[in-house]
């Protein structure tokens, strides 16, 4: 079913990271410096929070010498930079990540124990920085890494969310949602920027008026304004020459505290604008399901969007004035997903209204600056707007936008004369019963260049997505699949792998990744197996130990550890699993010597606050993991743990002790995936369907080290059209059928029948529209070929060795070096130290 192909190669510019700025007695003397000086304590009195805030006020000391320098020569060098937008960032903790891209972190563990102080301790001090939801966020975050490492000109813009992603509890098995709160008392890494603050206009009018050369002029009265206020975090490449920004835009009220109306006695009153603007970046939406959350969530994209602009324009102009004819070679922008589309009607305005150019030399520096990359096709992903709320929030804009439609209609009755389908298709505005615009339109419309994030994601963008786009522009659409920083996702999250690694091919690996294929010629070396295999095992002691102190479970060490980390949804069937989990209890009750080697499912997932059903299946995966992990007789072969509050820093813990990686999505709905590649990097197995990444990490791995099972993109289109029957599945399934009506019964709920039905209805009659039930009996059986090819100990280390030796694709520098060549035509710039 796969082919092999071979590594791209990543061409790193970057050099390997030098010698250490500090030595241990420097470093040293800088955190106790600054635990006196910055934090006002001293040696007796600091707890571990202390010395954490002191160790990331000794390594920013040196982060902010790179960033000084970096900024210095971009500037003399004026270079060309691309600009990220992205409503997500998910960076996770900072300290531990720069000291690894400095060379420092053994110095830093040297000092600290010098000091009586452990430096794991002090690394779990660090709050997540949760401004992301899951993938799309993460990948962001991969990339600007890549791009600093790659000494890329770039810059990160985002919103300075006070409230990133929640903490998820579990209580009685349900998901509970708290406010993260990351920064309550200040960030370290953060720099605040006073004298880059941007005004925003919302709301208000459109007056129309008549210049003296008879040229329409249009004028937009806003309604409000409000100030982005813009935090610096600095992000170091590896081996900290180029350290480039993300800049997060917070919101404020721009008017002045009105001290009169406080003085009345108006103490409430007199703070309802500022609390109103601040609202703006208040909280990162896991979902927009209210009338005022969506509004909210547009005025977000657009405040961010409209500040970044103007940063950009600003920064443009310090070097060319008002000279717009170089803007283009400047300034490329990325869009990640629809989210900051608006940024395209929006510069356009500023074109136009502002500088007054023509509509067409507008259009065109606009279509030279933007470039889109679409995530998704599950069409409720795919952003829309009422036009009456564009209207109300950014009137100019709307107006902007039937222009852009208007002159596109054009164009594609040219194409297509008379064609009235396709012009309603291809139109930005949906004239539904409620007229929508439609974000993904506008972003091909008005972007030089589309891409997905995997082989497959991309052809399926062409051929079912956008195939008319495809052919009026046949250049635009392109592909560049996703990748993964292996400096955070092995180096650092995998000390010990790494060290092995080195010792066998040297330390270049984390920036030229390719290069682990040099281990594939180990594979079958047994002594070389032992030591990878230890590692693994290591990793899994370390994991039960987390295990234990989050949830009170011990579990067996000696088991698979059998691992499903990503956000909650249907499409990537975490149900399927628990399926599958159920079928096993069964088998063992029904026969207590079924031959299976002990294996611990292990699950992290969030779901959208809003999203009942994903909230029901984490419920289920509960509930019935309690049962199994309390029954004597399965638990010592079968035990289920769901770890609460899954995040980027306990991905870390969990992707180096995976021996099996679920990526089971149904075919043609996980537009790539990326933690398929951190788990694979690690060593992890794959049991995967043919979709998203998963087919290009088969191609790579190979199809002896993979287990894929499931429809193909191609059968899942079939079934879909011949009339899907989840039902017959049922009945024509005892298993199937035994362990839905399980689900209805109160064995897992006792006392409370009924209480998983939701899960079970949501499979039959009609439902099930991601094809668990037709998905079942292959993954059942590729879940049986993987518990006898992991009691084949030989086998197995060879397969986690090999998936391990042919990640080099998915680093997220190969990824970043196809937008450079495909999208972005940048060049590096060395930075002088
Ligand atoms: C999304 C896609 C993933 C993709 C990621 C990055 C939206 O992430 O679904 O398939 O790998 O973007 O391109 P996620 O589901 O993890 O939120």
């Amino acid at each position: 079913k796969t082919k092999k192909s071979k590594a791209s190669q990543a061409a790193s510019t970057a050099a390997a990271p030098e010698t250490p700025k500090l030595d241990k007695g420097e470093l040293k003397a800088a955190i106790v410096r600054h635990l006196h000086c910055t934090l006002g304590t001293d040696e007796n009195k600091a707890n571990n929070h202390a010395w954490w805030k002191a160790t990331c006020a000794a390594i920013q000391e040196l982060v902010l010498e790179g960033l000084r320098k970096t900024q210095k020569s971009h500037y003399f060098n004026d270079t060309r930079a691309v600009h990220y937008f992205s409503a997500e960032f998910l960076m996770g903790r900072l300290l531990s990540n720069n000291m690894h891209n400095l060379n420092l972190f053994e110095t830093a563990n040297d000092a600290l124990t010098e000091l009586g102080i452990s430096l794991t301790d002090v690394l779990e001090e660090e709050p997540d920085m949760a401004l992301g939801n899951g993938g799309l966020g993460r990948l962001a975050a991969c990339f600007i890494d890549s791009l600093a490492t790659m000494e890329m000109p770039a810059i990160g813009y985002g919103i300075h969310y006070e409230h990133g992603l929640f903490r998820q509890e579990i209580k009685n098995g349900a998901q509970i949602e708290r406010p993260d709160s990351w920064r309550d008392y200040g960030n370290p890494w953060e720099i605040c920027r006073p004298e880059s603050i941007q005004e925003v206009s919302l709301y208000g009018y459109v007056e129309t008026k008549y210049g003296d050369n008879g040229r329409i002029q249009k004028e937009w009265h806003p309604g409000s304004i409000v100030k982005g206020v813009p935090w610096d975090i600095p992000v170091v490449g590896y081996g900290g020459k180029t350290v480039n920004v993300l800049r997060l835009w917070q919101s404020q009220s721009s008017g002045y505290f009105n001290w009169d109306v406080f003085n009345a006695g108006g103490y409430v009153d007199a703070q309802v604008e500022n609390v109103q603007a601040e609202t703006i970046s208040k909280v990162l939406y896991p979902n927009d399901e209210t009338e005022a959350g969506k509004e909210l969530r547009l005025i977000q994209q657009y405040f961010f969007c409209a500040c970044s602009l103007k940063d950009i324009i600003r920064r443009y102009k310090r070097a060319h004035g008002d000279d717009w004819s170089r803007f283009t070679d400047q300034v490329v922008i990325q869009l990640n997903d629809t989210h900051p589309a608006i940024a395209i009607p929006e510069l356009m305005r500023i074109l136009v209204d502002r500088a007054e150019l023509d509509w067409d030399k507008a259009w065109q520096i606009c279509t030279k600056t933007f470039a889109y990359t679409n995530h998704t096709l599950l069409p409720e992903a795919l952003e829309k707007w009422p036009a009456r709320m564009l209207e109300k929030i950014l009137p100019r804009h709307l107006e902007i936008i039937y222009e852009i439609n208007h002159r596109f209609m054009a164009e594609v009755e040219k194409k297509w004369p008379g064609d009235n389908a396709i012009k309603s298709k291809l139109s930005i505005i949906e004239e539904s019963s409620e007229k929508m615009v439609r974000m993904g339109n506008l972003s091909v419309i008005g972007s030089f260049r589309v891409n997905g994030v995997a082989e497959i994601h991309s052809m399926l963008v062409k051929k079912n997505l956008f195939p008319e786009f495809d052919q009026l522009w046949p250049e635009k659409l392109t592909n560049v699949t996703n990748g993964i920083t292996p400096r955070r996702w092995l180096k650092a999250c995998n000390p010990a792998l790494s060290a092995l690694i080195d010792k066998k091919i040297g330390d270049q690996w984390p920036l030229n990744l390719s290069q682990l294929t040099e281990l594939a010629v180990y594979a079958d070396n047994k002594t070389f197996q032992k030591q990878f295999m230890k590692v693994k095992q290591d990793n899994k002691v370390a994991l039960a130990q987390t295990i234990k102190e989050l949830t009170g479970l011990t579990v067996n060490t000696d088991a698979i550890f059998d691992i499903q980390i990503k956000r909650l949804h249907e499409y990537k069937r975490q149900h399927l699993n628990l399926l599958h989990i159920l079928a096993l209890y069964r088998r063992l009750l029904e026969n207590p010597s079924y031959d299976m080697h002990p294996r611990v499912f292990i699950f992290g997932a969030k779901a959208a606050p809003g999203y009942t059903l994903a909230k029901d299946i984490i419920f289920a995966i509960n509930k019935v993991a309690e049962k199994i992990n309390n029954d004597p007789r399965v638990n010592t072969k079968l035990q289920v743990v769901f770890l609460p509050n899954y995040r980027v820093s306990l991905a870390e813990k969990m992707i180096p002790a995976a021996d099996v990686s679920e990526q089971i999505s149904t075919a043609g709905k996980e537009a790539s995936g990326t933690g398929n590649m951190k788990l694979a990097l690690n060593g992890a197995v794959t049991v995967g369907t043919l979709d998203g990444a998963n087919i290009e990490i088969a191609e790579e791995v190979g199809d002896d080290n993979i287990f894929i099972f499931g429809l193909t993109v191609d059968e899942v289109a079939e079934l879909k059209r011949k009339g899907y029957s989840p039902d017959d599945y049922y009945y024509k399934n005892a298993e199937i059928k035994a362990i839905l009506d399980w689900l209805e019964t109160d064995y897992f709920t006792p006392g409370k029948p009924g209480a998983l039905a939701s899960v079970k209805h949501s499979l039959l009659s009609g439902g099930d529209p991601y094809l668990c039930l037709a998905d079942f009996d292959s993954y059942s059986a590729a879940q049986e070929q993987v518990d006898a090819a992991y009691r084949d100990k030989t086998r197995w280390a060879k397969m986690a060795i090999m998936n391990t030796a042919m990640m080099g694709k998915f680093t997220s520098d190969r990824s970043i070096k196809d937008y450079v060549d495909r999208v972005w035509n940048l060049t590096a710039c060395i930075v002088e130290n």
